[in-house]
């Protein structure tokens, strides 16, 4: 039987600086969600769609030459973060090897912030920027129906080659989430992600942070699915793969106090468990919410608090070290079981001093039994902060996408240059490891180990 389909869409490779176990952790085992809602919305439009996740299913860029044999597909799409850039086009080089006429896309957060980078590379012939659902139904149709270029300029969320130049078209405003198809979750193999019950609700985030590219992907505006659906999509995935504990994976799920509140009412008879993404300033100005959250079955929390010093705290997002510590000591109280605060160094104002109190905060945090990520300040291409660096008095060092991962220093602030910061985040990750314990993460404090670190950060 021939397996031919008019689009095959793919992830990525994991990319070599994360190891083949970081897949194999809950957080990072999710279905392709973005992708499959365009897989979704191509075939509502009528057009067969294969999804191949290389991410999470291994496998090299030469492999998808094997892939195109198999199922001859018209299109081939790819999503393509800013660290992975590099996998994505040697997949294209590849499809372009063995089947010219194949139409290769790249679509996703980086293609969306510097297409024109992307369609210099020869294998590469279409950019789709932001939201992806209708711009890829839309090209298929103008495909098959043969229009030339003039017509695809009106087309709007493209990029695309024309003579020695790049033509963007329009931008694209964001869809009502009610409209966006669930996500085609039959395409992929179900069964291999550990987290089933991923699912996003929200698109989008109301916060304006100058380190995150998000915010030009998504624009500023929030928008989220009816409360009715979204507990018709768990339901739906309760019936279909058994699963009754949910993660939200989406920028952040507490923007709006209201729907939040809403949906809860309508969690509370069920016997769901859920986790999600939290802001400090949303669950201190709206302090019903954390009690309506754990009734309604939230077991876990995850915060960008970014810093532990005041001053930057407050440029973040209306906070301090305070309003951290009494935020989550309540969340803890209320029962929530797990807390996530993760942290950046690098910030523009960020000293060894302000760095210090981030490890006086993060302990502060472990002794409470959070779980504490640190990493370094990356300029992902989109965010203000590579705008802008001449803003923020940043240098950056490299456009090497391939670098743009969280342990590498790529840039230099007004206070540090990017090797002391380098050796500053060793340095507190060796200090952050003390902290590690052999049962809940709490762990015995190696208060030595922890002192010299801040020694080593006060003394420079
Ligand atoms: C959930 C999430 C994860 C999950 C992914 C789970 C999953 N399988 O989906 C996990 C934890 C695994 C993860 C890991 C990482 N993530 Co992440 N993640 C997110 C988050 C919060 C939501 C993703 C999401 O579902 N978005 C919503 C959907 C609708 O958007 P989407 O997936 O991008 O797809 C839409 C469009 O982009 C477009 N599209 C995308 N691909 C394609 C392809 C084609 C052909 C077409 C036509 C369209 C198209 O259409 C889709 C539908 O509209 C985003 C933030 C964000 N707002 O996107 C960060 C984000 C994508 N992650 C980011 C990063 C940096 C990482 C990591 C590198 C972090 C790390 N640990 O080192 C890793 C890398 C993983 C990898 N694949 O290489 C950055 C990417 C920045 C960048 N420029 O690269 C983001 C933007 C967060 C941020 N602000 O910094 N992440
Ligand atoms: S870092 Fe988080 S809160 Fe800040 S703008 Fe990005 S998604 Fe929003």
């Amino acid at each position: 039987m021939s397996e031919k389909v008019d689009v095959l869409l793919l992830t990525t490779p994991r990319p070599p600086h994360l190891s083949p176990s970081a897949v194999q952790v809950s957080e990072n085992s999710a279905p392709p969600l973005g992708l499959l809602c365009v897989a979704a919305a191509l075939e509502e439009a009528g057009f067969s769609v294969a999804v191949y996740d290389f991410y999470q299913l291994g496998g090299k860029p030469r492999d998808v030459a094997a892939l195109v044999a198999r199922y001859q597909p018209r299109l081939i799409g790819v999503s393509a973060l800013t660290s992975s850039v590099h996998l994505a086009l040697a997949m294209c080089r590849h499809v372009k090897a063995v089947a010219p006429d194949v139409v290769t896309v790249i679509g996703g957060p980086h293609a969306t912030a510097v297409p024109e980078d992307l369609l210099s590379h020869p294998e590469v012939d279409f950019v789709v920027r932001g939201e992806g659902e209708q711009t890829a139904v839309e090209l298929m149709r103008a495909l098959r129906a043969g229009r030339d270029r003039s017509a695809l300029s009106l087309l709007p969320g493209l990029a695309f080659r024309e003579g020695r130049g790049v033509v963007l078209t329009p931008e694209r405003p964001p869809m009502d989430f009610d409209q966006v198809p669930l996500p085609a979750r039959h395409l992929v193999p179900m069964e291999r992600y550990l987290q089933q019950g991923a699912l996003v609700s929200s698109r989008g985030c109301t916060y304006r942070c100058w380190f995150c590219s998000s915010v030009t992907f998504n624009t500023h505006r929030y928008r989220y699915r009816s409360n009715a659906l979204v507990v018709a999509e768990m339901d739906l995935l309760c019936d279909r793969f058994g699963v009754r504990s949910f993660e939200f994976i989406e920028d952040t799920f507490t923007c709006v106090p209201e729907r939040v509140l809403g949906l809860c009412r309508l969690l509370w008879d069920r016997e769901y468990e859920w986790s999600c993404q939290a802001t400090i300033p949303d669950l201190e100005e709206h302090p019903e919410l954390i009690a309506a959250m754990v009734r309604a079955g939230c077991r876990g929390l995850f915060f960008g608090i970014e810093s532990g010093n005041d001053q930057v705290l407050k440029k973040i997002k209306r906070m301090s070290r305070r309003k951290v510590i009494d935020t989550i000591d309540r969340a803890r109280g209320e029962g929530i079981r797990h807390l996530v605060t993760s942290f950046i160094i690098g910030h523009p104002w960020d000293t060894r001093e302000t760095i210090a109190d981030t490890l006086s905060l993060i302990l502060e945090l472990r002794s409470r039994g959070a779980h504490t990520p640190v990493s370094i300040l990356v300029p992902f291409p989109g965010s203000p902060i590579a705008k802008w660096p001449e803003r923020f008095g940043i240098t950056i060092h490299s456009r090497n996408w391939a670098e743009y991962h969280y342990n590498r220093a790529l840039i230099s602030t007004p206070h540090l240059r990017r090797e002391e910061l380098e050796e500053i985040y060793f340095e507190l990750l060796e200090a952050v490891t003390a902290t590690y314990g052999p049962k809940d993460g709490r762990g015995s404090l190696s208060r030595s180990r922890v002192d010299a670190s801040l020694e080593f950060l006060a003394k420079g």
